[in-house]
């Protein structure tokens, strides 16, 4: 399976790190970038980093990737409890998805704990803060390296 990852980012994390640091930390969405290259060139990853704040851009990122890429992680933002399209979407999908927040969404307002993208993630990451992408593309990794021995 091919070791390209599009790591996909949803409305208003353009502003991570410049607003509400006390639910989404201090680094900036050019940081979160910068530390999923260095990971990614360490676990033999090749990324495409993005970020919109336009459903259709996001959908159209996700047919991009069934072209080319093996894993898709996404902050769907709050897409997520919202977009049936990006979930119709992932599900066109064929390769590894995995879902990744910053804040523990369950900690949060009750329209935060249900997400249509779980119903196609193969894992979610919540409430490790920016650590979240980190831990999503080691798994990404493991995972990839396991279908290549099987
Ligand atoms: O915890 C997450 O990563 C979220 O996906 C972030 C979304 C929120 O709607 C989800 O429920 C959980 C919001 C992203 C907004 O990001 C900002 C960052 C800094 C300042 C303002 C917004």
């Amino acid at each position: 399976m091919s070791r390209l990852v599009y790591v996909l980012n949803g409305p208003n994390l353009n502003l991570l790190g410049k607003r509400q640091p006390h639910i989404y930390g201090s680094e900036t969405l050019a940081d979160v970038e910068a530390g999923c290259r260095t990971l990614a060139g360490e676990l033999g990853l090749d990324i495409r980093f993005h970020q919109s704040n336009r459903e259709y851009e996001l959908i159209d990122w996700i047919h991009e990737a069934r072209e080319t890429a093996g894993a898709i992680v996404i902050n769907p933002g709050a897409f997520t409890h919202t977009s049936i399209a990006i979930l119709d979407a992932l599900n066109a999908f064929e390769g590894i998805v995995i879902e990744c927040h910053i804040s523990n969404v369950h900690k949060r307002e009750s329209f935060r704990h249900h997400s249509y993208v779980s119903l196609r993630a193969d894992g979610v990451v919540a409430g490790f803060g920016t650590q979240g992408y980190a831990l999503s593309l080691r798994r990404v990794a493991k995972l990839l390296d396991d279908a290549a021995k099987a």
